[in-house]
């Protein structure tokens, strides 16, 4: 047996709710499926800010970050749903609720990390191992990936007489997947990462189904060798829709895909990368050689990027269903921005009466306690802004005992300390 070529080890997907607090939203309000509609926070300024957007709305060109009256202008018919609020602030719990739903029907399928309220890494090594395995020497029936694409694979759409766009995609996406069949070898050898790739999709298919069968959800993902491939793709097509990306695919891909739209290089870090090399791809990036990497990124962070623009990466996917930390914020923007103590004092027991609500219901649900309590500060300053994170032992799940320490963790840096009131 042939060794796996370096970096096709594994099968990894990412999982992602399409327009997640809509969808949500559009379950408790059945008159809301299907329409233009948008989740707006606070809709108290300028019909409140919005932060997430049907697809039907979408087609409109409203997006998040819009005022609600801004987009209703853009579309008259958008529908607004409204985050509950609790403590004076957004209150989550709703979603959070939605999101453990998915994940529960998500994790009898395979290993799962849930990385953020609506998404969720999928190790389907195993599984499409075995799948694979049973596959062996006859074709797959392209019946089964009705809602796949392959990266790559996908353009050739034939019959060009229809206009219709979406007509057009369905086309070039069947055409797609009978190619990439056909490219699959010939004897289907259970060990071909591509055969394993195209199982992989194969059972997303059915998770997902089961997800929106069990839940009333829909989702997109994206199936690849790695977690970085695999958040790409899956955000290549949606809603509803699922990608491979199989890793030929991957140089064409990336000689015109921006840095920052990788996972990981979206920050500080992806801006120093294109500063420091003067490249804006990350096909670009093939172009140095290791020791260049390590001489301006270090070893470890060298070889990442080395192997990474070439498609390759080995994050593992950790079983993980429950989130790391618990917290909860609030921004106070521009003439809102608190000015004294009182004020801080106020907000950080609001805050607090959520986490001690948040941290007893996560006791009771998981079994576990939570050792350390985190105040960050976002300072908005003349001109710069700066922010500041602070911690201690989490002492007690009581509000007054956390807003207590948590005042006394930031107060050293109130920079009006001389007076006993301004902050
Ligand atoms: N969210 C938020 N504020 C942001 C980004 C997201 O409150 N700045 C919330 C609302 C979203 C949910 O998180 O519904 C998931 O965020 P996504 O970025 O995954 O976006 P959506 O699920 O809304 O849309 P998509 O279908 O593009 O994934
Ligand atoms: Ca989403
Ligand atoms: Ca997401």
């Amino acid at each position: 047996m042939e060794p796996v070529e370096r970096g096709k080890e594994r099968v990894v997907a990412l999982v992602d709710m399409d327009c997640f607090y809509v969808q949500v939203e559009q379950k408790s309000h059945p008159e809301l499926r299907g329409k233009p509609c948008a989740v707006v926070q606070y809709k108290t300024w300028q019909g409140g800010g919005i932060i997430a957007v049907s697809y039907e709305a979408r087609a409109y060109g409203v997006t998040r970050g819009m005022r609600g009256m801004e987009a209703q202008k853009k579309c008259p018919q958008l529908q607004l749903a409204r985050i509950p609020q609790a403590h004076g602030k957004a209150d989550l719990s709703k979603y959070r609720e939605a999101s453990v739903q998915v994940i529960a029907v998500m994790s009898r399928f395979a290993v799962i990390e849930r990385a953020s309220i609506d998404e969720a890494y999928v190790d389907l090594t195993a599984a499409a191992r075995q799948r694979a395995r049973q596959m062996e020497g006859q074709r797959v029936d392209s019946g089964l990936l009705k809602t796949t694409f392959v990266e790559g694979f996908s353009q050739n759409g034939q019959a060009q007489q229809s206009g219709d766009p979406a007509t057009l995609k369905e086309e070039g996406r069947r055409a797609g997947i009978e190619a990439w069949l056909d490219s699959l070898p010939p004897d289907c050898d259970q060990n071909s990462p591509e055969l394993q790739l195209t199982a992989g999709a194969l059972i997303v298919e059915e998770m997902r189904a089961a997800v929106e069968t069990e839940t009333g959800y829909r989702c997109s993902a994206g199936i690849s060798h790695n977690k970085v491939l695999a958040k790409l793709s899956c955000g290549l097509h949606k809603p509803n829709a699922q990608t491979i990306l199989p890793m030929c695919s991957v140089s064409g891909l990336f000689d015109a895909l921006p840095v920052g739209k990788i996972r990981n290089l979206g920050g500080k870090f992806g801006e120093s990368v294109t500063e420091q090399l003067h490249i804006k791809y990350m096909g670009q990036l093939r172009a140095f050689t290791e020791s260049r990497l390590h001489m301006d990124f270090g070893e470890k962070t060298g070889n990442w990027l080395f192997d990474l623009c070439r498609g390759v990466e080995f994050e593992p996917v950790r079983a993980r269903h429950l989130p790391k930390s618990i917290g909860c914020s609030k921004s106070f923007l521009g003439l809102q921005a608190l000015s004294s103590c009182e004020q801080v004092k106020h907000w950080l027991l609001q805050l607090a009466t959520e986490l001690e609500e948040r941290l007893n219901h996560d006791r009771q649900q998981n079994q576990r306690v939570g050792k350390q309590l985190s105040v960050s500060v976002r300072l908005e300053g003349s001109g710069k802004s700066s922010s500041f994170s602070r911690c201690c032992a989490l002492a007690q799940y009581q509000a007054q005992r956390i807003a207590k320490d948590a005042f006394e963790l930031i107060n050293g840096f109130n920079t009006a300390a001389n007076h006993q009131t301004a902050w």
